[in-house]
Formats: C-alpha cells, structure tokens, sequence
C-alpha cells in the first residue's frame, strides 16, 4: 500500500500512526507541498480536492485520514481498533467527526496560522478550541481512551493536532486528563513520533 505523504502534516500522522502502531507496512511517498506537487495533475488525478494523505492499494484510491484509519483498521485481523459492531463504530465515528471538525477548526487552523502562516482567524480557532479542550478533558477524566475503553482508531485521528496544539500556541497542559491521555498514547507499543511530537 502506498501513503502519499507529507511529514509536516498532521492528517498524514494519523495514518502512520495507526500503521505504526499496528504493523501495518506502507510504502511513503513524499509529496512536496510546497511545490505545489499536490496541485499537480497526475496527483489530482488521485484526489481532485488536492490534499493528503492518499492511500492506494491496489484499484482502492482512498482520500481523507479519517477514511484511511477505517479502511486500515478494517484490513486487520485484529479488529480491536475498528471493530465489526455498528454500535461500536458509530461510538468510533463520534470522534472521528470531532477530528475532522472541531479539531480541524480549532488547534489545527491555530497551528495552520502560526507554524505555516495561513490566512485564517486566530480569534475564531481560538474560539472553537476554547470550547473543545475541556469537552475532550471531561470525557478523559472518566475514559482511558475515547471510545470503547480502549485505543482505537478514534485515539489516532484526534491524537496528532492535540498533541502538536503547542505550535499552534495553544497550551493543553491545564488540562490533565487530556495530558495524560497523551503520555498514553506515546506509551503504546510501535508509537512512531513525528516533528513537534516527541516519544
Ligand atoms: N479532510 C482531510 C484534510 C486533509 C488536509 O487538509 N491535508 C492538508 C495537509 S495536512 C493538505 O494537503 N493541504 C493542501 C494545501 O494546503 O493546499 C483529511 O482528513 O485527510
């Protein structure tokens, strides 16, 4: 399987992560971003909204972290991290429409803003991460793990941009429960680190 890939980005981090953490072996190829390589047309080809990552396997061209983790999570024999029970997915994609929205809005756009110079609204990441950060801490006082008392794909979609909040200025530490789900998730078995994250 081949991950079109960007080391910088959080969304890419999910999908190694998983991977990592479940052996999973991808073949990284390195997009230039800065080059405009994902604007290319042989890339947009692959995915017309001009992002990564991508995973192809096979005829399967897959666009979306989110989608990624289901997909991979789906290929594993065993399905602890995305399991075949509907109640228990849903209570999985609970989160994952967290990652790809109050996250993406809120720590992310702050990091997009202050690490990468995008033309966003602090104030407006501000806002949103403001209202998130003691949501996600409330359920971690109660919960080792997001969804089903134990990691899941769920924990890889929202662990990268909370974990890399402090580039975008925003300091999670006053928030100890979700501190110490961090420091859980770096303590997994394969964790894989990536700038601005350390082991
Ligand atoms: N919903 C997508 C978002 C992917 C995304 O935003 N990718 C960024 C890198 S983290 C990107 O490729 N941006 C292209 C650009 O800024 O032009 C996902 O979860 O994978």
């Amino acid at each position: 399987m081949k991950l079109y890939n960007l080391e910088l980005s959080g969304n890419c981090y999910k999908v190694r992560l998983l991977a990592a953490l479940t052996r999973i072996p991808l073949e990284n190829v390195p997009m230039n971003l800065a080059d405009g390589e994902h604007r290319t047309a042989w890339f947009t080809s692959l995915n017309p909204f001009q992002e990564v990552p991508v995973l192809v396997d096979g005829e399967t061209v897959l666009r979306d972290s989110q989608a990624i983790l289901v997909y991979l999570g789906g290929q594993l024999t065993d399905r602890t991290w995305w399991p075949e029970d509907s109640a228990a997915q849903a209570e999985i994609v609970q989160w994952l429409s967290v990652a790809a929205s109050e996250v993406r809005d809120g720590p992310n756009t702050a990091r997009l803003i202050r690490k990468f110079g995008y033309d966003h609204s602090m104030e407006q990441a501000l806002l949103v991460t403001r209202r998130l950060l003691p949501l996600l801490d409330q359920h971690l006082t109660t919960h080792d793990w997001f969804a089903l008392n134990r990691p899941t794909i769920a924990d890889c979609a929202l662990f990268p941009y909370l974990a890399l909040a402090h580039e975008g200025g925003v300091d999670v530490t006053p928030f100890s429960a979700l501190t110490h789900w961090i420091d859980r998730v770096r303590a997994l078995p394969g964790f894989v680190p990536m700038p601005g994250v350390d082991r």
